[in-house]
């Protein structure tokens, strides 16, 4: 049987000596599996993150562990997140945070690293309550193609692609407009405005993260299209 011995480089390595069958008694071990972990950004203070399991020690294992944002239980090897810790990747320097722990028994101590990888979660997009375009945004009578209506911008939470790459689209069937990836409301290839057919458009326009599970956030645009002569800027029309 192959033993992997815990040899302090945070390695664990198989010890040719161990083939014959012949373990150092000195020697305790440390399963494979605790050498990373993965944990979701939206987990609680004190969720259990991993235990450290050690066999063929000779006396009483204690662990330690100085880091700030988990704690070891001494006696258990329970590696948790530490009480009022949050793992919101926002306040995290990385995606990864490396654990430095001490094994320690009668005979022995040594350093086992694990490396704890954080799990971006996807969290939704959303948009201003007090957008410029939620109160009427005017456009000229006869505006043809491309020409420039508003912009939007919706904000994702997220710190990391794809989870805060945003698209966005006109869900309202049958207007003049569309919308480009920055969120640019322009008058649609081949269409014109008309006031003297519409005056008000009321055009729902809906923001998709590339994140999985998507989220998605909407928001209503409300284009004036204003008479022949006043203004045609960014602005609703008096
Ligand atoms: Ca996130
Ligand atoms: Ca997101």
């Amino acid at each position: 049987m192959f033993h992997a011995s815990a040899n302090g480089d945070g390695v664990d390595a198989v010890d040719p000596r161990l083939l014959n069958g012949a373990r150092p008694l000195e020697c305790f071990e440390i399963s494979d599996s605790v050498a990373e972990v993965e944990v979701s950004e939206n987990v609680l203070s004190g969720y259990l993150v991993t235990t450290i399991e050690i066999t063929g020690s000779t006396g009483t294992p204690v662990f330690d562990l100085n880091n700030k944002y988990f704690s070891i239980d001494p006696g258990s090897g329970d590696i948790r997140v530490k009480p009022g810790v949050s793992l919101d990747l926002d306040n995290l320097p990385g995606r990864e945070i490396s654990l430095s722990v001490k094994i320690q028994d009668d005979s022995k101590e040594i350093t086992h690293k694990i490396t704890v990888k954080i799990i971006d979660v996807n969290e939704p997009p959303s948009f201003p309550d007090d957008g410029p375009w939620l109160n009427g945004i005017g456009v000229a009578d006869g505006a043809g193609p491309e020409t420039l209506v508003c912009s939007v911008e919706a904000k994702d939470p997220d710190k990391y692609a794809p989870n805060n790459v945003l698209n966005y689209y006109i869900s309202t069937p049958a207007t003049p407009f569309t919308i480009s990836d920055l969120g640019e409301i322009t008058v649609a290839t081949g269409q014109t405005t008309h006031h003297e057919k519409t005056v008000v458009w009321n055009i729902e326009v809906v923001a998709t993260d590339a994140g999985v599970p998507q989220h998605t956030a909407s928001t209503t645009v409300l284009i004036v299209v204003c008479p022949t002569g006043k203004p045609d800027s960014l602005k609703p029309c008096a």
